[in-house]
């Protein structure tokens, strides 16, 4: 009897453990996520103070902290070739990192880390010199800074197949000496380094090519993370958030399923069909079932988004700031629907591929710098910063734990919707106007539209629309209005 109940609690333990890492410790009502894509520590922290907390921003996602190669012109993605687990890189050290994690949590901002569980680098003529000025020789799989040696790595082959699991999980993703996450030794330093990022007040990690290592090891390695910190006003017993990179289209062998029970699981789906719906590739209309009807992961273990930092170099039908208008529209249902857990992509203007962060001539990476309006002017791009989207991350908080109703469409591509009696979004990516009276569902009275201005001492700076005690109001968006959304908030009543 006692053995029974003993392990029915250890079930009931190991339940609760396999389902807890997908709360992202957001706190009070926010609910939004911001890449601040290869940004450094003390502009993140500085960031986090004087404009995500006050717009209502929820948490930065940020670029590997950890040592990597230095690679020729400095490409962004050097940062994925890792050379230790010491905390220097372009965007700081770990004193400046650690004071960015502080400052962010004292104004109720989540960090989440870029994690590399997967491989250290990948080749490189001779030795290498990290970031943090350490040596390794990776074509002989040597890192001393950790020490890790061959025995630490799978043997070397390549991925020919990726729909082999063999080789996705044994192989080298793109070259990249490829751990064997089944080893013990292994496994004790990714967790003595994700362990360490936890001390340090994190709330969570990004596991970069997740699909490439096998679930068994990662649950194995997530199980073991000690509980976020109570120092930085974590409530106790609270499991770090996990959100996995796996990318399934809905034909790979090794499937987003093996993972999405352990954390949440980056919807890949998501980004490609909101780029098509708003492309003009797919009627708007047919947002009306958006969600897990779409083929989608539940909502609560979807990280989702527009673009991220790889998808938005291909040239597909994913949407990046390089087509503002559509991706201001993209962003809005994005962050006015009710489904999954929203990352908003913050990047630097790119040509091609490899284009490095904003740089000065010694290859230091350099701060972003603003003009009257807040918009970043040096190479940043800061989609985070632009009016339209920001106010839907005011918009997602205003309406947060209400159902969507009052569906409206015109058969084509003008539609709009309720979030309760909240808040109300309408779209129109036809190339006529959407003009008419349309069901807000808001209490009645006068409200800015935060797409076009704002709300700024007791009046609006944009379109305005007045809301009759049934909740209908009249809706303009001209098809060649400068934005082709409009969107209401209770926040935003005058
Ligand atoms: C660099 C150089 C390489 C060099 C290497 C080593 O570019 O030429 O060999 O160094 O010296 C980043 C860069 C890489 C860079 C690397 C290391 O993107 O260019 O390599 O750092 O510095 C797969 C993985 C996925 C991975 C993605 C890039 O599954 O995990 O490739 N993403 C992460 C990061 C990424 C990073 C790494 C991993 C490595 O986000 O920034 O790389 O740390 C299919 C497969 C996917 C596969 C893609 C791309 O997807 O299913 O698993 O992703 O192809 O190869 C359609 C298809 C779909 C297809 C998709 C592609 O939708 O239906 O199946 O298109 O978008």
């Amino acid at each position: 009897m006692i053995k029974f109940a003993l392990a029915l609690t250890l079930c009931l333990a190991g339940a609760s453990l396999s389902l807890a890492q997908h709360n992202p410790q957001w706190w009070g009502n926010r609910n939004t996520i911001v890449h601040l894509f290869e940004w450094k520590w003390s502009d993140i922290a500085e960031e986090c103070e004087t404009f995500l907390a006050p717009r209502g921003f929820a948490g930065v996602q940020v670029s590997p902290v950890n040592e990597n190669i230095i690679s020729s012109g400095r490409p962004w993605w050097e940062r994925y070739q890792p050379i230790s687990y010491k905390l220097t890189t372009r965007s700081g050290n770990e004193e400046e990192f650690a004071d960015m994690v502080r400052r962010c949590n004292d104004v109720g901002i989540r960090i989440y880390v870029d994690v590399l569980l997967n491989h250290m680098s990948g080749d490189f003529d001779g030795v290498a010199v990290g970031t943090a000025g350490t040596e390794a020789e990776p074509s002989k799989k040597s890192f001393p800074g950790v020490p890790y040696t061959a025995q630490d790595f799978h043997p070397s082959c390549e991925i020919t197949d990726w729909n082999d699991r063999f080789q996705v999980q044994e192989c080298e993703l793109v070259g990249l000496k490829d751990l064997n996450q089944h080893s013990d030794y292994v496994r004790s330093k990714l967790i003595e380094f994700l362990d360490h990022l936890i001390e340090l007040g994190v709330a969570g990690f990004r596991v970069d090519a997740a699909k490439h290592m096998a679930s068994e090891d990662l649950e194995y390695i997530y199980g073991s993370l000690s509980n976020l910190n109570i120092d930085h006003g974590f409530p106790h017993n609270a499991r770090p958030f996990i959100f996995q990179e796996v990318i399934d289209h809905g034909h790979e062998t090794v499937s987003r399923e093996e993972y999405n029970e352990l954390g949440a699981v980056t919807e890949f789906r998501f980004s490609e069909e909101i780029g098509k719906a708003f492309r003009g590739n797919n009627a708007l209309k047919w947002l009306q079932s958006w969600g897990t009807d779409w083929g989608f992961l539940k909502s609560e273990q979807a990280l989702t988004f527009v673009d991220n930092h790889d998808n938005q170099r291909d040239k597909g039908a994913v949407l990046n700031y390089k087509s503002p208008r559509q991706y201001k529209m993209a962003t809005a249902f994005h962050l006015a629907y009710p489904y999954g857990i929203s990352r908003v992509m913050s990047s630097f203007a790119f040509d091609d591929h490899d284009t490095p962060p904003p740089q000065d001539a010694q290859e230091n990476i350099i701060s972003p710098e603003f003009d009257e309006d807040g918009a970043c002017v040096n190479g940043w791009i800061c989609e985070h910063r632009w009016r339209q989207i920001y106010a839907m991350v005011g918009f997602k908080n205003a309406v947060r734990d209400t159902e969507l109703h009052g569906w409206w469409d015109n058969g084509d591509n003008q539609i709009s919707f309720c979030r309760g009696n909240k808040g109300f979004l309408a779209v129109n990516n036809n190339l006529y106007d959407l003009s008419q009276e349309l069901n807000t569902c808001l209490p009645a009275g006068e409200y800015c539209d935060v797409i076009s201005g704002s709300l700024i001492d007791g009046a609006c700076t944009g379109k305005s629309v007045t809301v009759n005690e049934h909740g209908y109001g009249y809706i303009h968006i001209g098809s060649d209005d400068f934005d082709g959304v409009l969107a209401l908030h209770v926040n935003a009543k005058v």
